[in-house]
């Protein structure tokens, strides 16, 4: 993890508002019971568990304007922006524990806050089977978990887009998507648009993890932030089955790890989002002990003594 953080502040947010399916809003429950807070004591280093957000129901209604529960994702994300940067201005590294991947507009655009204050650089890894960059125009569905991507990027309704303060909170520079199988037709067209850097499975399968996380992770330096976006369903649903949305084909278990060990060897880890873990539909509480595992990793577990 970065040199400069004080501690770890845990940030459970239990909300489907942005789903196409309910019970992510157990994740934090199922992370907690999975021994998440423990896991990264381990390491020696101060775990502060602040409790949940609490925010509105679900109100499970058919999309408006081509939202579904706009009022009540901008509730939660406006919630969590503010818990997200009182923890970074404290010098702590945030883990929100999701909740689904809406959750990523008002998270990012905290930490894009924090970094902007502080002079730093900003590199976000999107580890996911999605893009989440589709706009009211594009969405199939209405569902939000599918465009804080977009948002982020300043393509959203302006409740959405302006809660971090600044429009856009993110360039799309910044950003670099892993894992990526299931993009949407007029989605795929806008995000080759946009120019993110996008690794998808095709490029994996062909290159390897190594390759693919050497690619993402270039250009770092001592004064780059560097914030991990893991929605579940990022991982195979061979081993990740607790997720509304699984897609087969991502990365298998030590894919995974590597995809981790790399980025805890950076040394920049400064926050972290883990969304759209869905326990009604895990087996065993068995995606949440995986996503502790991986946790592990990220924050520099490995086999061997490394130096
Ligand atoms: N996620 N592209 C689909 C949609 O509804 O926009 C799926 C989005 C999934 C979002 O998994 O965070
Ligand atoms: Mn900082
Ligand atoms: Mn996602
Ligand atoms: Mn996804």
């Amino acid at each position: 993890i970065h040199p400069d953080i004080q501690g770890v502040t845990l940030i459970g947010v239990p909300t489907d508002v942005g789903a196409g399916s309910i019970g992510a809003r157990m994740g934090p429950s199922a992370l907690r019971v999975a021994g998440i807070a423990q896991a990264i004591r381990n390491f020696g280093l101060d775990v502060r568990d602040s409790g949940d957000l609490h925010g509105p129901d679900n109100p499970w209604e058919p999309a408006v304007d081509g939202f579904r529960h706009l009022p009540e994702v901008v509730r939660w994300n406006e919630l969590l922006h503010d818990a997200v940067f009182a923890e970074l201005d404290s010098g702590r590294l945030p883990i929100v524990l999701g909740g689904d991947h809406c959750l990523g507009i008002g998270s990012i655009s905290a930490v894009a806050r924090h970094c902007r204050a502080a002079g730093r650089k900003l590199r976000v890894l999107w580890l996911d089977a999605h893009a989440d960059f589709n706009t009211a125009a594009l969405t199939p569905t209405g569902n939000v978990h599918g465009m804080p991507v977009a948002c982020l990027c300043g393509h959203g309704p302006e409740a959405l887009t302006h809660i971090g303060g600044h429009v856009p909170a993110l360039s799309p520079a910044d950003i670099r998507q892993i894992g990526i199988r299931s993009v949407d037709e007029g989605e795929k067209r806008f995000v080759h648009e946009a120019g993110i850097e996008v690794f998808d499975m095709r490029y994996i399968d062909e290159m390897g993890m190594r390759h693919t996380m050497e690619q993402a992770l270039l250009d770092l330096d001592e004064h780059t932030h560097l914030h991990v976006s893991l929605d579940v369903d990022f991982l195979d649903p061979d081993i990740a089955p607790g997720v509304g949305t699984t897609v087969r084909g991502g990365p298998n278990y030590r894919e995974a790890q590597l995809c981790m060990e790399m980025i805890a060897d950076t040394g920049r880890l400064a926050s972290l989002d883990v969304v759209e873990l869905n326990p009604a539909l895990d087996v065993r509480n068995q995606t949440a002990q995986l996503a502790v595992d991986l946790i592990e990793s990220l924050f520099g577990k490995s086999t061997l003594m490394r130096r």
